[in-house]
């Protein structure tokens, strides 16, 4: 006969378990969508010793990968993004030279499969609303349940210690706006947020590599969030950047933790 109870227990004990396990972390990463997501299967791949979490403000992960191109469920990635696809052993066709499609459902949920066999721990419907600074670095993120956010409960947060944050919030570049709003500095060439700029497919692909870095002390931008905060263009539903960046400033911070 089943106990409700335990049940009840079971989930509870276990949740608390994995939630106390992070509270001291080397890596946070804010927003699973693909480049959160590739990000924090980089960097669970190349040190498994670290302990990398992810805070998904949604009930589900993947982001706007799931959309594919107006609603229409496949993605295009270049040569470049097809080599990771292939890592993860995602289908892909050619379409035509240097244009690879492939079918955005599998795309997330193999992404994601791949990334928490890693070892890497996602958290959904939690979000980050701030971050702690000590001297002047971000040291951590402050965190409370979505609903409470959502419907404006005045319910004070909690909050995660990590060495790095990586800011994958997409378009918003949520984390960067929370620094820039604190009157702090950015890493940026005028010292703010500088935006996104309009859709330019090749440039937005390219430079979004270079933009996956450290924009305040310890924390990063990786995706759609880097472009907006260093001021590349968009890019539309071609995704393999997102992979990259994520790939990109995972690399970059390995090489910083040596
Ligand atoms: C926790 C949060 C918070 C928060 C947001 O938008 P995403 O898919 O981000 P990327 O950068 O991995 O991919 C961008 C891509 O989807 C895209 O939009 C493209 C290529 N656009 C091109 C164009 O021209 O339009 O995912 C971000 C995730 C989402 O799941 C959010 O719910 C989540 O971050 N999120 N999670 N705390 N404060 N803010």
């Amino acid at each position: 006969m089943l106990d409700e109870t335990i049940i009840s227990k079971a989930i509870i004990e276990t949740y608390m378990k994995k939630l106390i396990d992070v509270l001291n972390s080397d890596v946070a990463i804010a927003g699973a969508g693909p480049s959160g997501l590739t990000a924090g299967y980089y960097l669970k791949k190349h040190n498994p010793t670290l302990k990398v979490i992810l805070f998904e403000r949604k009930l589900s992960i993947g982001g706007g990968m799931w959309g594919g191109g107006m609603m229409m469920n496949e993605i295009v990635v270049q040569e470049e993004g097809r080599e990771i696809l292939d890592e993860f052993d995602i289908n892909n066709k050619k379409f035509e030279d240097g244009y690879y499609t492939a079918d955005s459902i599998e795309a997330i949920t193999t992404l994601a499969s791949q990334a928490v066999k890693t070892g890497l721990r996602i958290f959904n419907t939690i979000s980050v609303e701030d971050v702690i600074i000590e001297s002047d670095r971000v040291n951590g993120v402050v965190i409370n349940w979505t609903p409470s956010v959502d419907t404006g409960l005045h319910v004070d947060p909690l909050a995660i210690r990590a060495n790095f944050l990586i800011d994958a919030t997409g378009h918003p570049s949520e984390i960067a706006h929370i620094i820039e709003r604190k009157g702090k500095k950015l890493l940026t060439n005028t010292g703010k947020i500088i935006g996104e700029g309009a859709m330019f497919a090749d440039k937005a692909e390219s430079v979004i590599i270079e933009n996956s870095k450290e924009v305040f002390p310890n924390l990063w931008v990786c995706g759609m969030a880097a472009n907006a905060v260093f001021g590349g263009p968009r890019m539309g539903p071609i995704f393999g950047g997102m992979l990259l960046s994520g790939k990109s400033v995972a690399e970059k911070i390995l090489q910083k933790i040596g």
